[in-house]
């Protein structure tokens, strides 16, 4: 039973209870059952406090989805709910002549897009995006997607294909146990949180079977990885799983290998006593196998890795005299590390522990030794590299192992699982980063749905009463927008390469950015920072190394280390310079432009988003219906914040005083003009000028009035269809139909109305003909 975890509220469950049957029963009066609303946009009235009420009650009854309108609406179950995702369950939905006549699921969602890339008229690409804040079920919701994908998408003609479908499906599937063991990690939010963003485009052929798209293959993007968590973690979370699965799957003989001890410690390794579902090694080395990375490459990964591991147990001391380098606490450390990175072990000393800098007229070469700090910074630094390596490598052997040969597919369906909003105590350049794009997709489905839709009725003459919604422009502003924004100042600061304090750089961004009502006020925090009011909620950022992670420097000395490496796969990762560039960092004044964290990530959000506008895109809203991950748990304030942050109401409006179903006049005359058998009109009057008077015949005038007069006919129709349907009830209002300036505007209820009459047509004419027929014999 629902458990209210109100924080206001102190009563026991039996009372909480109590308190929501006799909510449903004053909300209702009697009619359906709130649980059995499918539809928040029948909800009357559409509050936050109804619609809450509503999904409160389905969540109660164990029923997770429920449409908003254009958006479904997910909430997670947090348990095991199977029967939810069974293939049968799957193959329901594909195979209903009208998937959203079934109950709201992300399978409606899929088969929809799956119909409409299959349109013979108009193929056309689509893509699903998935949001919502960390932990709410994106990631779990695309892996459903695509193995619904992979269920309804294998339609093979012949044995042989039937093999090649099979196993293009499996590793596309396989990708991500891949994927999340090496992208995903433990936090705060979520035990297995995305750590960088994805977007998937599954490949369809139509060409071999017009009526039934095949997967051939998919193509995977990933978005700004989040490389600090190799060297720095918070004591409450976690390195990515990979190390934890190596830690706890490997055998006795690989342990011996990669010098990993039984009870091992690594500072790298918080909590690694906290088992995880995810910590599963065996299904992340079963699926490289099928992504055609085999035995001995794996186990050069996990060597590599586990070479990492001891890298980061590597402790410098102050040798107590600046022109002496720092000395290693441990040269156990150094010595392990370097023999599983296969690299020399006096230059990899040397190069976390020494500085070499090109400067003068002369660009005479100074050794410079680091700090203890700067050691540490260098250590990380090159684990970073190493993984972030690793990681796209990975990637781009799973693209080659999934994608298709570009002949080979007519269209694709993109899934967008981004990491989501996120606000921790302490937030930085990841967080404003990955809350960044939370707020270009949120643009994005307000520009693409909430505005597009109601400026289209204007353009058409419609009459509507626009719907205020909340418009993120103001955000993104003041975090990309030029001339001056956060963005701005953050890669300025980097350009100018000069010495700036955390302070310094709240106080610059608060004074150049004062006017902006998103920047919140910035009261009582002892650390520098400034606060941003994102559309999800306000999020404090420190400015404390900002900007360093911004440039995100990696000192030459290190690539070149690495291409030192004997290491098979480092030498991969790290080819060598085919032409030997400088051997040293060159000295501030002459350095080159920096292509920064920031930019190259709104490079890349952009380039994604023109992707995605080439699409129509689906939404699917997930919700965390509690922040401790418990199973039948729904905490009011939480779910009210999200629902808020996300407009939800302010969609539902739009949807339920909407019209979705949209419809060319011409297409709409040729597809029910046969109505006017059915309750002909009065004959015109012959005084009346006829439609296309006034315009020589032929005409694009003429044409467009005889349109005109056409539609009207057809329109006329609608109150007798209507009375003649056995369930109208007396004095039902009549069915919602406006006609536009090009555009005829319905709602579903007014198409079902239509084609019912259609079909009553079509059954008539087939019926004279059959009669016709026997007179003739
Ligand atoms: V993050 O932004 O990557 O931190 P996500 O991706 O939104 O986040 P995720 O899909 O990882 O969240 O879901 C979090 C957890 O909720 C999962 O690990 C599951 O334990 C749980 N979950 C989510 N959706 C479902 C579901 N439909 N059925 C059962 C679910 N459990
Ligand atoms: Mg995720």
């Amino acid at each position: 039973m629902l458990q209210q975890v109100n924080g206001h509220s102190s009563g026991s469950d039996a009372q909480g209870r109590e308190s929501l049957r006799e909510d449903l029963q004053e909300f209702l009066g009697g009619e359906v059952p709130l649980h059995q609303l499918d539809d928040l946009t029948k909800v009357n009235p559409v509050t936050l406090e109804t619609v809450l009420r509503c999904l409160q009650a389905r969540y109660t009854a164990d029923t997770f989805y429920t449409n908003a309108g254009c958006t479904l609406v997910a909430l997670n179950p947090f348990k095991p709910v199977p029967q939810l995702y069974s293939p049968e369950l799957m193959r329901e939905y594909h195979a209903a002549p009208q998937p959203q006549k079934l109950k709201p699921h992300i399978f409606t969602v899929g088969e929809q897009t799956y119909r409409n890339v299959r349109s013979l008229i108009e193929p056309v690409n689509q893509s699903i995006v998935v949001s919502g804040e960390s932990g709410a079920g994106k990631t779990w919701t695309s892996r459903c997607l695509m193995k619904f994908y992979a269920v309804v998408a294998a339609s093979p003609t012949s044995w042989e294909s039937h093999k090649i479908a099979e196993r293009i499906e499996q590793r596309i599937l396989n990708s991500n146990p891949v994927m999340e063991a090496f992208g995903n990690a433990c936090t705060l939010r979520n035990n297995n949180s995305s750590r960088f963003g994805k977007f998937i485009q599954l490949q369809l052929n139509s060409l071999l079977v017009p009526r039934d798209h095949q997967m051939t293959g998919a193509a995977i993007q990933t978005y700004l990885l989040e490389k600090t968590r190799v060297a720095c973690q918070d004591s409450t979370e976690r390195n990515f799983h990979i190390f934890y699965q190596i830690c706890k799957g490997a055998s006795a003989d690989e342990r011996l290998q990669w010098h990993l001890p039984e009870g091992a410690a690594f500072s790298w390794l918080p909590n690694p006593e906290r088992t995880l579902e995810e910590d599963c090694f065996e299904v992340t080395r079963e699926a490289m196998l099928h992504l055609g990375i085999d035995a001995p490459t794996q186990n050069n990964i996990f060597q590599a890795l586990a070479g990492l591991l001891h890298l980061g147990n590597i402790r410098f001391a102050d040798s107590g005299d600046e022109a002496q380098p720092c000395r290693p606490m441990d040269d156990g450390a150094v010595r392990t590390s370097a023999l599983l990175l296969r690299l020399p072990e006096d230059p990899l000393l040397e190069t976390l522990r020494i500085r070499t800098i090109r400067a003068g007229r002369q660009q005479q070469v100074f050794r410079k030794p680091c700090s203890q700090a700067e050691c540490d910074t260098r250590r990380d630094c090159l684990a970073k590299l190493v993984y972030a390596r690793l990681f796209d490598w990975l990637v781009s052997v799973i693209n080659s192992s999934v994608c298709a040969d570009p002949a080979s597919w007519t269209t694709f369906i993109g899934l967008l699982d981004v990491y989501g909003f996120e606000s921790f105590p302490h937030n930085s350049l990841e967080q404003l980063c990955i809350n960044y794009a939370n707020e270009k997709l949120q643009q994005h489905f307000v520009a693409h749905y909430l505005r597009a839709q109601q400026e289209e009725y204007a353009v058409e003459g419609l009459e509507w009463s626009f719907v205020n919604y909340q418009d993120n422009q103001t955000c993104l502003d003041l975090i990309e927008g030029s001339p001056i924004s956060i963005c701005s100042l953050i890669n300025e600061e980097c350009r100018l390469n000069r010495p700036s304090s955390a302070a310094q750089l709240q106080t610059r961004i608060e004074s150049a950015l004062a006017g902006s009502p998103c920047l919140g006020h910035n009261k009582l925090s002892p650390e520098p920072s400034f606060v941003v009011l994102h559309y999800a909620g306000s999020v404090r950022y420190h400015t404390a190394g900002l900007v360093e992670k911004n440039k995100d420097p990696i000192p030459p000395e290190l690539t070149r280390l690495l291409q030192q490496s004997q290491d098979t796969l480092l030498k991969v990762l790290f080819p060598a310079d085919p032409e030997e560039k400088s051997q040293e960092e060159p000295s501030g004044q002459s350095r080159a432009p920096v292509l920064t964290v920031v930019s190259k990530f709104k490079a890349s959000l952009e380039q994604l988003l023109q992707v995605l506008q080439a699409t129509t895109p689906h939404y699917i809203r997930c919700i965390k219906p509690n922040s401790q991950g418990r199973a039948q748990a729904l905490h009011r304030e939480e779910v009210l914040n999200q629902l808020e942050a996300c407009g939800l109401v302010e969609t539902i409006h739009i949807s339920a005083a909407g019209f979705p179903i949209r419809v060319s006049h011409r297409t709409f005359v040729e597809r029910y003009a046969s109505l006017r058998r059915l309750h002909p009109r009065a004959p015109p009057d012959p005084h009346s000028p006829s439609p296309d008077e006034g315009h020589s015949e032929g005409s694009p005038h003429a044409e467009q009035a005889t349109l005109r007069a056409l539609l009207q006919d057809i329109l006329h129709t609608l109150p007798a269809l209507e009375a003649a349907t056995p369930a109208a009830p007396a004095g039902a209002t009549p069915a919602p139909v406006h006609c536009g300036r090009t555009k005829v505007f319905m709602t579903d209820a007014t198409l079902e109305l239509l084609e019912r009459g259609r079909a009553q047509v079509l059954e008539q004419c087939a019926r004279c003909i059959q009669a016709g027929w026997r007179r003739h014999r």
